[in-house]
């Protein structure tokens, strides 16, 4: 049973309404609000889709849904195959503090007692870079209770080094970049049990069945075109599939988060509801800017929803999850000034249609920003953070990660100058009160001069940040590519700066968590002492949030480097 018997004639499978990821047509169905879900039905020849999502930042609440893996569970059920959802973050319900190994064994527990009880045709796991260590263990149990079902990863860590994952985790196929297409098609040959040679997007692994395997490339897929080309024509998250309503809408998230996010996450007011949404995907900086940043997972171009379907979700999510704040993922949500005023004057209309009226927050950058207020300060007109205020929002989240020129410089933050973070950031903190701002030390030509700039901008501006994190290089970062090349994966396994095989590329992965818990690739000239010491400084000095975590909690004296093992350590 599909949209076609509806007679709208929407092709049978999602993937075949895109044509180089442009929509053919905009009036096929497709599933937004719950209500919505219920057109598409399961057909018999269906699969049994079973999507587990991986815990992570463990030690605080569970309290953003993983709204990739909802995409792509959405476009499944729209295909009609049958989902189920395993969502491991979610079930644990508080956070874990203590015994790390009971954790894991709990995990391993319920994914064993979950395909004990059900036998899924296919698997689907996703998550980030910082998750390895979890979803190597994780895959490894799956293929140990169902060797031939076949695991498809996705999400930023599949994208990142697809062929290392492929080689290094117990998965069959991997799905690169935006997985609404390409779920589809790969679903639909697996069903009819086809070779899945030619499915763009998708890597996976032939086996020549002496247990050896080859890797086959079928190359990118188009991204999803912008606004009504294409996002705009995509199912919204399936929500409901997930603990939504039982677990993500009660642990805070943005401006409802932020006292308690760097200690437990838990809620300051029982009866705030919170979730999250996108209004966009990408950053128009992601190609050659802010080397430290992964945002090309989902290909290169920024793009963004159409205002008026951005609201339509926020409306529809108010009336279904009665929350009273819905915070924006995006990487850069106002980033096109132009667009933002469409969505503020689309929120303020359908105040006026509905009485629709709810709090948000989002990402800025701070040249954006400032470059608007500017502007609005000559012809005397409200800024952009005040129009925004108008029309609820609440917090404006910002990457500033230094005052000093210089590592502005080194990490490639075009645009924005320490002028700029004066005018966007004091704008900001006479709107709202406070700005969500995030530093990082330990980038390229790092001193204690240009910690103390940092630091200096701050008191000036009399700005608090949230957290100081370390500089961390991600694999698909330009960082990545200095770090190796610097020697420091290498260092940060074994202490030796030096060419870093496979090996200790997955020993490195297998240690990442938090980036403000432990130096891993320290960039500057300085020794990793003296860069958790600074940070520790700047913490105390700025009064910012990340205090209850090591090694920012002064439990430590500086000279004994956090160099150890990550929060993912062996235990796992
Ligand atoms: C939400 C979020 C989080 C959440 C958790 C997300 C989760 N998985 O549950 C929290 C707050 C916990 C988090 C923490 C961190 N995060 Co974060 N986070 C994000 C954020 C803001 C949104 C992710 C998202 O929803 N993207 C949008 C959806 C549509 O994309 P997607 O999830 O990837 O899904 C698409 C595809 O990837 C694919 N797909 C995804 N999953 C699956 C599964 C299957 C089966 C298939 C087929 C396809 C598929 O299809 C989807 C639809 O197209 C991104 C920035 C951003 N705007 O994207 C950063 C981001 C992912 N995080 C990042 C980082 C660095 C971190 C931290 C390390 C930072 C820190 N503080 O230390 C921590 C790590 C914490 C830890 N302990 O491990 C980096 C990525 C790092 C990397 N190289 O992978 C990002 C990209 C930010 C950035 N620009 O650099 N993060």
């Amino acid at each position: 049973m599909t949209a076609n018997s509806l007679g709208k004639n929407a092709p049978p499978r999602f993937y075949q309404r895109f044509i180089g990821g442009v929509v053919q047509n905009h009036d096929w169905p497709r599933i937004t609000t719950q209500l919505s879900g219920a057109q598409f039905q399961p057909r018999d020849a269906g699969l049994n889709f079973l999507i587990i999502n991986a815990p992570i930042r463990e030690w605080s609440q569970p309290n953003i849904l993983p709204l990739g893996q909802s995409f792509v569970g959405a476009v499944s059920v729209m295909d009609g195959h049958r989902l189920h959802v395993l969502d491991l973050n979610a079930m644990r319900q508080r956070p874990i503090r203590d015994n790390p190994q009971a954790f894991t064994s709990w995990v391993l527990e319920k994914l064993t007692e979950c395909l004990s009880s059900f036998r899924p045709d296919v698997i689907g796991i996703g998550g980030i870079i910082t998750q390895y260590a979890r979803i190597k263990r994780m895959t490894e149990q799956c293929k140990r209770i169902h060797p031939d079902i076949p695991i498809i990863l996705g999400g930023g860590i599949a994208t990142c080094m697809p062929e290392f994952m492929l080689r290094r985790l117990d998965i069959d196929i991997v799905v690169r970049e935006e997985g609404e297409l390409t779920i589809s098609e790969l679903l639909e040959r697996i069903e009819l049990a086809q070779p899945l040679d030619g499915i763009k997007g998708t890597l996976f692994k032939r086996y020549n069945g002496d247990g050896s395997f080859d890797i086959v490339d079928n190359g990118i897929r188009p991204q999803i075109g912008g606004r009504e080309l294409g996002l705009d024509a995509l199912p919204w998250p399936l929500r409901s599939r997930w603990p939504e309503e039982d677990v993500y809408k009660h642990n805070p998230i943005g401006h409802l988060n932020w006292q308690n996010k760097w200690k437990d996450g838990a809620a300051t007011d029982a009866g705030s509801y919170s979730l999250a949404m996108l209004g966009s995907r990408g950053c128009p900086y992601a190609v050659n800017a802010c080397d430290y940043c992964y945002t090309t997972y989902l290909g290169p171009k920024y793009r963004l929803r159409s205002p008026r379907e951005v609201v339509n979700e926020m409306e529809a999510l108010k009336s279904e999850y009665g929350v009273n704040y819905l915070h924006f993922l995006d990487d850069l949500l106002i980033a096109n000034p132009k667009w933002a005023y469409e969505l503020f004057d689309e929120l303020k209309l359908r105040r006026r249609q509905t009485g629709f009226k709810i709090e948000w927050g989002g990402t800025c950058r701070t040249n954006i920003i400032a470059a608007e207020v500017l502007k609005a300060r000559k012809s005397g007109a409200p800024s952009i953070l005040e129009r925004a205020y108008e029309v609820g929002m609440r917090q404006a989240g910002y990457g500033v990660e230094t005052g000093s020129p210089t590592i502005l410089k080194s990490i490639d933050k075009s645009g924005q100058t320490v002028d700029a973070i004066r005018v966007a950031i004091g704008e900001t903190i006479r709107v709202f009160g406070y700005a969500d701002c995030s530093f990082m030390i330990g980038s390229p030509g790092e001193t204690r001069e240009t910690v103390r700039e940092t630091v200096e901008l701050c008191k000036e501006i009399g700005l608090a940040p949230e957290v100081f994190f370390f500089t961390t290089a991600y694999p698909g970062t330009t960082f990545w590519q200095l770090a190796l090349k610097k020697g420091l994966v290498a260092k940060a396994v074994t202490g030796k700066p030096g060419p870093a095989d496979e090996d200790m590329i997955e020993e490195y992965c297998m240690r990442l968590g938090e980036q403000g818990d432990a130096v891993r690739t320290n960039f500057s000239d300085l020794p990793d002492e003296e860069i958790v010491e600074l940070s520790w400084w700047a913490v105390k000095e700025l009064g910012a949030q990340n205090v209850y975590r090591h090694p920012h909690t002064g439990d430590i004296e500086p000279e004994r480097s956090p160099l150890v093992r990550g929060a993912n350590d062996a235990s796992l």
